[in-house]
């Protein structure tokens, strides 16, 4: 059985989240208090960050690692493209997500310009999106799976208006008739 060290208000717990429900693999969760992390997470990941993916004695942290794996271990739908180039480069959106979290961040922090350049990685987004369906390629999958969670919570709780990025607007719009990501809607509005 999988265990989930998790947490509702982390973005990155809900990439892992969205690809345990996109796969339909059941697993057992164990909350963790962020503003009150136990001392025995530590033993778990020595960051002390969740999510951590926990199957018999195995302990998994890092969300695109975790992600990576539950792909690999439970294949079916597929989260990553055949072609080896398609995937090649989901997996670079992936490795540099962090363009688009440290202006998320700096804007949560309320750094002076914040804004702008996180409306400049959503624009940047919204191109190559004009360009392909998904992140991810043809197929949605990790690369959008990555990236939507700072995308709905920039929406949703920091009043950052999408209606000027039209792909990238479509694209949540799509992304939320799926179960996985309507659920993570959810938990975005109950935070
Ligand atoms: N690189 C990690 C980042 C995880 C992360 O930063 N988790 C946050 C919650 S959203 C956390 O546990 N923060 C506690 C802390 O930094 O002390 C991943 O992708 O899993």
């Amino acid at each position: 059985m999988i265990t989930l060290y998790d947490a509702d208000r982390c973005p990155y717990c809900a990439r892992t989240r969205i690809v345990l429900a996109e796969k339909g693999i059941e697993y057992d969760t164990v909350v963790v208090d962020l503003d009150d992390r136990p001392r025995w997470i530590y033993e778990k990941n020595p960051t002390g960050r969740v999510p951590v993916l926990e199957e018999d004695t195995f302990v998994l942290p890092e969300s695109a690692v975790i992600n990576e794996y539950l792909n690999e271990r439970y294949p079916d739908p597929p989260l990553l493209p055949d072609d080896p180039g398609e995937r090649a480069l989901a997996r670079v959106l992936i490795f540099r997500f962090d363009d688009l979290s440290r202006p998320y961040y700096a804007l949560r922090r309320g750094e002076d310009g914040a804004r702008l350049r996180l409306d400049a990685q959503l624009a940047r987004l919204d191109e190559l999106l004009d360009a392909q369906a998904y992140l991810t390629g043809r197929e949605f999958g990790l690369a959008d799976i990555a990236y939507v969670p700072w995308v709905l919570r920039a929406r949703d709780r920091m009043d950052v208006g999408l209606d000027q990025f039209g792909a990238l607007s479509d694209w949540v719009a799509r992304l939320s008739d799926r179960e996985s990501v309507a659920a993570e809607i959810d938990v975005v509005a109950a935070l």
